[in-house]
Order: C-alpha cells, then sequence, then structure tokens
C-alpha cells in the first residue's frame, strides 16, 4: 500500500562549516597592515521538530533526500562568512527517531520537541583569529568542515491511550466516530482505514485518547494485508481493545476464532524494547462485540459471551451505528486507562528519551595495527581528527600549524610510548577519511623553532635529525673546542697580555 507511510529512511545532511581565509590588510601607505581574513561561517544543522501540522511521514517517502546549506567562507577585511540555515523538517508527535543499526536516537512526544539530527559544520577561522603575539601574520586559514551526513530511520508511534483493533470492517473507525469528535473514514469494503485516527474520548472525569489502527487479518505477521507494521501505533497504548464483528457472514469467521486469530498476530509483533513498553500480549484488553442492531449478530454475541468472560475478559455487546452500548465502554476503557497511568507514574517512564551521542571531546587514543600494507600507528579522537580536517595541506604552515596543535595535545609523545619510530605510518581518524602520514618524530625538538615566523618550517625541509649518540659527539666535541679556547685564553693571561678575573666563569652549553 502505498501511502500507508509510518516508517522512512531518511538522507540527511548538515551543512558544511564555510572556509576561513588568509588575507593581508591593505592600506595606502602601509602595504602589509597584518592579517584580515574573517572565519568561514558554521553549516546549518538539520533539526526535527514536532509539528501539529504533520500527522504522516509521507513527505519523506517521497522526498528522502534532505541537506541543510553550507556556511559562507570568511572574506578579507575580517569579515566573516554567515552561518548556514538550520534546516527544520517537521514530524508528527511520536516519531521516533533511529540509527541505521536500529538504536533508538530519540523519542520525538510534545508539540514543539525537537532533535537535532546532523550537526552543521564547523567553519575555518581565518588568519585574523589565527594571529597570535608569537604568530603575528599567518599565511594561512583553517578549513570549514564538513557537516554531518548520515542515514536516520523514522518511525512513526502513534500516542495514544487506547488502541482499537480487529479484522477489517469490524466497525474499529466507527466507534472513534461515536466515542470521541474525530470523523475517520468509514467504508464497507476492508482496509478504509490506512493509517491510525485518532479521538480523544471524554468518559467521567477522565480524558483519553483512542486510536484506530488499521484491519488486521490472519497471517498478517507473514505480511499479509498490511502486514503487522503498523502495530508500531499500538506499542504505546497501555489499553487493546478487540473489536469483533459479530455480523459477518464470511465463511469461517465467529467471534471466539476472530479474536484468537488477532491474538496470534499480536504475539507475533516484536515490541521496540528500547521504547520501554511491554509486550502486546501483556496489555490490558477489552473485548467489544458490534454490531448488535443487526438481530442475528445480537443473538450471537449474548451467547459467546459467557465464554469470553470465562477467559477473564471483559465485554461489551454495543452498537456503533445505534449508538448502544457505548457509555459502559467508555466507562471501561476510562477505568483502565487510569489504572495504567498510575502504574506508568509508579515506574516514572521517560516519555522523552533524547540521547545524545556521548562524545569525549578531550581523548584519543593511539593503537599499533597490523593491515595487509604493513604496520600502523592509529589515532582516533575526536580533536584530532577535527584538526585534520581543518587542515589545508597543500600549505605548509597549516601543515606546521597541525603539527603544533597535536603535539600539544600529546599525541606525538602517546606514539612514542606506542612504540612509533621515525617513518612509522601514522594513521589519524577512523577507517574513512582518515589521513596517512608518515611520521617525523621532529616536533617536541623542534618546538623552540615553531616560535619564529611561520612560512617556512625546518621539520618539513630536513628530515634529519641526530640521534643520541650523535648528540652525545656532538656535545664532547664542544666541550673539547670551549676547553682548548680556555686552556689559550689563561696560556695567554699568563703570558701577561691582558687581565680579566671575570673570564674564567663556564657558560652554559
Ligand atoms: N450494522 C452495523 N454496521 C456497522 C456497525 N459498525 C460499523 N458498521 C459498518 O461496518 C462497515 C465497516 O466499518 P468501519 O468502521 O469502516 O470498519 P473498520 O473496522 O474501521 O474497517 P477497516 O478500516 O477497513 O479496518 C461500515 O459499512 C460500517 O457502516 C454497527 O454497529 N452495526
Ligand atoms: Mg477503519
Amino acid at each position: 500500500m502505498a501511502n500507508f507511510v509510518d516508517r522512512v529512511v531518511l538522507h540527511v545532511a548538515a551543512g558544511d562549516g564555510g572556509h576561513g581565509v588568509a588575507s593581508v590588510r591593505r592600506e595606502k601607505f602601509k602595504p602589509l597592515g597584518g592579517p584580515d581574513g574573517g572565519n568561514g561561517g558554521r553549516g546549518g544543522n538539520v533539526v526535527l521538530v514536532v509539528d501539529p501540522q504533520s500527522t504522516t511521514l509521507l513527505d519523506y517517502h517521497h522526498h528522502p533526500h534532505r541537506k541543510a546549506t553550507n556556511g559562507k567562507p570568511g572574506a578579507g577585511d575580517e569579515r566573516n562568512g554567515a552561518d548556514g540555515e538550520d534546516l527544520l523538517l517537521p514530524v508528527p508527535e511520536g516519531t521516533v527517531v533511529k540509527s541505521g543499526s536500529g538504536d533508538v536516537l530519540a523519542d520525538l512526544v510534545g508539540m514543539g520537541a525537537t532533535y537535532v539530527i546532523a550537526r552543521g559544520g564547523r567553519g575555518g577561522l581565518g588568519n585574523k583569529a589565527l594571529a597570535s603575539p608569537r604568530r603575528k601574520a599567518p599565511g594561512f586559514a583553517l578549513l570549514g568542515e564538513p557537516g554531518d551526513a548520515l542515514d536516520v530511520v523514522l518511525e512513526l508511534k502513534t500516542l495514544a491511550d487506547v488502541a482499537l483493533i480487529g479484522y477489517p470492517s469490524a466497525g474499529k473507525s466507527s466507534l472513534v466516530s461515536v466515542l470521541s469528535a474525530a470523523r475517520p473514514k468509514i467504508a464497507d469494503y476492508p482496509f478504509t482505514t490506512l493509517v491510525p485516527n485518532l479521538g480523544v474520548v471524554t468518559a467521567g472525569d477522565e480524558r483519553f485518547t483512542v486510536a484506530d489502527v488499521p484491519g488486521l487479518i490472519p497471517g498478517a505477521s507473514q505480511g499479509k494485508g498490511l502486514g503487522l507494521e503498523f502495530l508500531r501505533h499500538v506499542e504505546r497504548c497501555s489499553v487493546l481493545v478487540h473489536v469483533i464483528d459479530c455480523a459477518t457472514l464470511e465463511p469461517g469467521r465467529d467471534p471466539l476464532s476472530d479474536l484468537d486469530v488477532i491474538e496470534e498476530e499480536l504475539s507475533q509483533y516484536v515490541a521496540d524494547e528500547s521504547l520501554g513498553g511491554k509486550p502486546l500480549s501483556e496489555r490490558t484488553r477489552i473485548v467489544v462485540l458490534n454490531k448488535a442492531d443487526v438481530p442475528e449478530a445480537r443473538e450471537l454475541a449474548e451467547m459467546v459471551k459467557p465464554d469470553l468472560e470465562a477467559r477473564g475478559l471483559e465485554v461489551f455487546i454495543v452498537s456503533a451505528v445505534a449508538r448502544t452500548g457505548l457509555r459502559e465502554l467508555g466507562f471501561a476503557m476510562a477505568r483502565h486507562v487510569a489504572e495504567a497511568r498510575k502504574a506508568l507514574e509508579v515506574v516514572e517512564v521517560p516519555r522523552v528519551v533524547l540521547r545524545p551521542k556521548a562524545v569525549d571531546d578531550s581523548g584519543f587514543t593511539v593503537t599499533r595495527e597490523n593491515t595487509p600494507d604493513g604496520e600502523i600507528f592509529r589515532v582516533v579522537g575526536e580533536r584530532p581528527t577535527r584538526w585534520v580536517r581543518q587542515t589545508d595541506f597543500s600549505n605548509d604552515e597549516a601543515v606546521g600549524y597541525l603539527a603544533d596543535r597535536l603535539n600539544r595535545a600529546g599525541v606525538e609523545e602517546a606514539l612514542f610510548k606506542a612504540g612509533a619510530v621515525a617513518g612509522a605510518t601514522v594513521v589519524i581518524g577512523a577507517t574513512d577519511n582518515a589521513v596517512v602520514f608518515d611520521w617525523e618524530p621532529t616536533m617536541s625538538a623542534g618546538a623552540e623553532l615553531l616560535a619564529g615566523p611561520r612560512g617556512t618550517d625546518l621539520r618539513l625541509e630536513d628530515a634529519h635529525r641526530p640521534t643520541r649518540d650523535q648528540k652525545r659527539e656532538d656535545y664532547a666535541a664542544r666541550r673539547a673546542a670551549k676547553t682548548a679556547a680556555r686552556e689559550e685564553l689563561a696560556a695567554e693571561r699568563k703570558a701577561g697580555h691582558w687581565a680579566d678575573a671575570a673570564s674564567e666563569d663556564d657558560d652554559e652549553l
């Protein structure tokens, strides 16, 4: 059924961040007026919003690709790029958001509830913002980051206290129409109802919602008729009402076997545990024997009522058309709803489940891995990965800046500890989009060089780094030269050429 849409796969992409820009101020008589490149704007987020106007997920079925706008790049003269616009996607109340792997990410309950499914990328800093007392005129800027791009599954799980279930044409929609102000489509052909209809019922002091869901037939759990899919709408209902057609002339149908068939199908349905509901087969039930205005139907209803009651079920004989038996039914529903609500209060089931992914922004891990291409050291962490994304690898200064950042965060040290040596393959990032380096562990030794002006970086030009032994030799050689010089000096002094007592001080190496 093409228009029964309560589950869609949505491909969303947040906006990319705009790139920062490297620019130098130009003024008359002052050709190099300092860095003035602005920052890129943030990419727009993709946000789901519960909207009262929205009742189905049909729109997303037809247009499953949604993208927010990108941030604008920065410009010279300290102009920052504009942020991308957030893309707001209206969804009906009761929409459950799941990841591709089926984890519940959010349960959207309550008008106006929002959930950010995809975050826009950060804009890159321009060289104005990157300037510091030590780095007066950066000749580089940071790139904007790509926005999140992912697939999510949206499922509509109607929120109602009571669900009416039963064969097609049993009179479920008719009942909703006479119990509440809702006016669903009613017709004498099966599967009139394709999306659940909700009605608000008032009985005594109790107000509750009743949902009329599409008809079930034997084999629904194997996909017959509309299948079992729409039972997700029943998942959140605490009270199930069996609506049984006592006037049907179909062969093989009678109230007791109809009930058994529906029960069998219900037991096949696997409810989403993460939403905290009980299995459908454990929910409170009421049986409604409908169409009692038809004399044969009333007779049949009265005949089976004791059997059903013997099973411990509460039974009501009604006519949706003649509007008989409805008052008692309404009150019974109200009573069960009140009980269920009381039980809920005790259990304290949170109705809004928002689970932002837990990220430890500060940490990173270094692991040694053996791949078909040889041994690698993988650095995984939110920040290192972000820094790599922000780096314009065609710019030496930008690469040097990346090295500074990694070094300051302790990545260098961690690589040493993990056993990396010069020339080792270092991969930053998880499997896809990872960046690969040949490691040149000069960073901490070269730290003092970084204080100088950027643009050239010794580490990038000269891969040579003295080993410990070489350093020791070097030291010994310098020491020897000094001693020789001192001896020469002492000899000169002795010779009486000149006298200076202060020159005996040894200086540091
Ligand atoms: N005589 C009589 N007919 C009824 C009664 N209730 C419903 N009907 C008729 O039964 C037919 C089906 O009614 P619906 O309310 O559309 O049934 P449904 O259970 O919602 O059916 P689906 O949406 O197809 O699953 C319609 O022609 C109704 O007029 C009743 O109490 N007495
Ligand atoms: Mg109907």
